[in-house]
């Protein structure tokens, strides 16, 4: 098999220098593709389209559930890979990995689920059906902060759907995206169906993301990143009728109900505003605490979160790593000024191991309280910054829960059923995942993820989100010797 799209020069020396955030130090050097290889490489998937369109779904299953094996096999070496190139801690390298695993499951069981529907035909001796086709080329851009997960739920899903992919990852974090491509092009080589080029990643900045992003010979784009880059992308895609799939900013929120389990509630706080160091897309940003418990639970937050361990990533006990990079840091204490301007208290934020590690970026996560919900707080600051606010009455925490315009996920803790309920309903969180006693973040594959306004209204990972990646068709034979038309339309000569 071979040649599975793993350009060897991309290893030498090249113009794309690689950093760990763990200490800024240069890790690879590697080629960035050009314009033409992207051309190029969007061709050869496509001409690797028609014949994997060819193979039956459950031996499409098959190249994914080698996959899996692959990533059983390497997951301490490509966690750990994770880690090195994003910042975050060793578990949540392997939990990245994990979530890998797991859409390999899900997708192989998929590839024997591909459902269409018969329905029932208004015209006598009629059958009319709807079926699921592979599409195409699918074009997935992924960003820094999930460089292999995020990648495996579209990969995964859209092979065994029957389409051929082109991945640009974010230029932060090329090895991990080299080390899962290398792990596909193993598992192609053992599934022996598999044809050439079948994957191919374009390693560079976001100019090749565009070039993506303009070819009609990819049906379908997924991106994931910030709002800014889904609204450059989105009209581009829609203007030659591509299909989008977006999953971009979130301003996600907790409400904290006076009834919660406040030993939960505060755990969960901890990993979703600090975990990851506030780099999730789902990570908690907006804290909503009732007026009865507010000043006992901020002081307890507080006491928890001086506690938390900062440092280098690889090394046991430690809870948050680094910031990805200077510019990261910047931004976070730029929104830290802008807090402290408009009367924001203030915990923690400050920069440390700066002697350590002069070109590495640690913060120490902030608490900020505010009075009120301003522009700030509605804005996404992709940093360890969680906004505290008092509320006095749920209608009103949940008016201000959606009053911004972000959508992907929210939480509501609370041992209040109506509570809990009308959270969940069509009047409470406006968000794509909506949880009750527990955080925003670390959602399971097997539900549909993504969210609704400016997070781009996109579905990965699980549920039914596989139907994005297919082409409906509906089809209505006549098996009468007869030609009804539909609507009792008559047109005889
Ligand atoms: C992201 O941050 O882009 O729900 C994805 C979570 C993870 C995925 C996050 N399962 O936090």
């Amino acid at each position: 098999m071979g040649g599975f799209g793993f350009p060897e020069r991309q290893l030498a020396q090249g113009d794309l220098v690689v950093r760990s955030p763990i200490n800024g130090a240069e890790i690879a050097q590697l080629s960035t593709s050009s314009r033409g290889d992207v051309e190029r490489m969007i061709g050869e998937a496509h001409t690797a389209f028609l014949a994997w369109r060819t193979v039956p779904a459950p031996r499409r299953g098959e190249l994914v559930r080698l996959f899996g094996e692959e990533l059983r096999a390497h997951k301490a070496a490509l966690g750990r890979l994770v880690s090195i190139e994003t910042g975050k801690i060793l578990q949540e390298g392997l939990g990245e990995v994990q979530e890998m695993i797991d859409i390999c499951d899900f997708a192989v069981g998929l590839s024997r689920q591909l459902y269409g529907l018969t329905i029932a035909s208004e015209r006598a001796s009629h059958k009319m059906m709807e079926t699921w086709r592979p599409l195409g080329v699918v074009g997935i851009i992924s960003a820094f902060n999930f460089p292999a997960a995020v990648w495996a739920w579209n990969a995964a899903i859209a092979l065994v759907c029957g389409d051929a992919l082109v991945w640009k990852p974010s230029e932060k974090t090329p090895l991990t995206a080299l080390a899962c491509q290398a792990l596909l092009e193993r598992a192609a080589v053992r599934h022996n169906n598999a044809p050439a080029r079948l994957s191919s990643i374009i390693l560079g900045g976001p100019e090749l993301g565009e070039a993506l992003v303009d070819d009609r010979r990819a049906p379908l784009v997924s991106a994931t990143g910030s709002t800014r880059m889904g609204r450059a992308a989105a009209p581009r895609i829609a203007a030659r009728f591509g299909r989008a799939i977006l999953e971009l900013g979130g301003n996600n929120g907790m409400i904290v109900a006076p009834s919660a389990d406040l030993d939960l509630a505060a755990r969960a706080v901890l990993f979703a505003a600090a975990g990851t160091a506030g780099q999730r897309c789902t990570t908690l940003r907006r804290l909503f605490v009732h007026e009865s418990i507010y000043d006992g639970f901020l002081a307890r937050l507080k006491r928890a979160y001086v506690q938390i361990a900062v440092g280098n990533p690889l090394e046991a006990g430690t809870l948050v790593g680094p910031l990805i990079d200077k510019r990261a840091f910047e931004a976070m204490q730029a929104a830290l000024a802008e807090a402290r301007a408009e009367a924001g208290v203030i915990a923690g934020g400050e920069r440390v191991h700066a002697e350590l590690w002069p070109d590495a970026y640690y913060a120490r996560p902030a608490i900020v309280e505010m009075a009120e919900q301003t522009p700030l707080v509605r804005r996404e600051t992709f940093a360890p910054i969680l906004y505290a606010m008092r509320y006095r009455d749920l209608d009103e925490a949940i008016a201000r829960h959606n009053a911004v315009a972000q959508g992907l996920a929210s939480s509501i803790f609370t041992n209040d059923l109506r509570e809990a309920e009308l959270f969940t309903s069509g009047e409470g969180s406006d968000c794509g995942i909506v949880n009750v006693n527990i955080g925003p973040s670390g959602a399971e594959i097997g539900g549909a993820f993504g969210g609704e306004k400016e997070t781009g209204g996109g579905r990965e990972s699980g549920s039914d989100a596989w139907k994005a990646y297919m082409r409906r068709a509906t089809t209505t034979i006549n098996y009468s010797r007869d030609l009804p038309l539909a609507q009792g339309i008559r047109f005889d000569a």
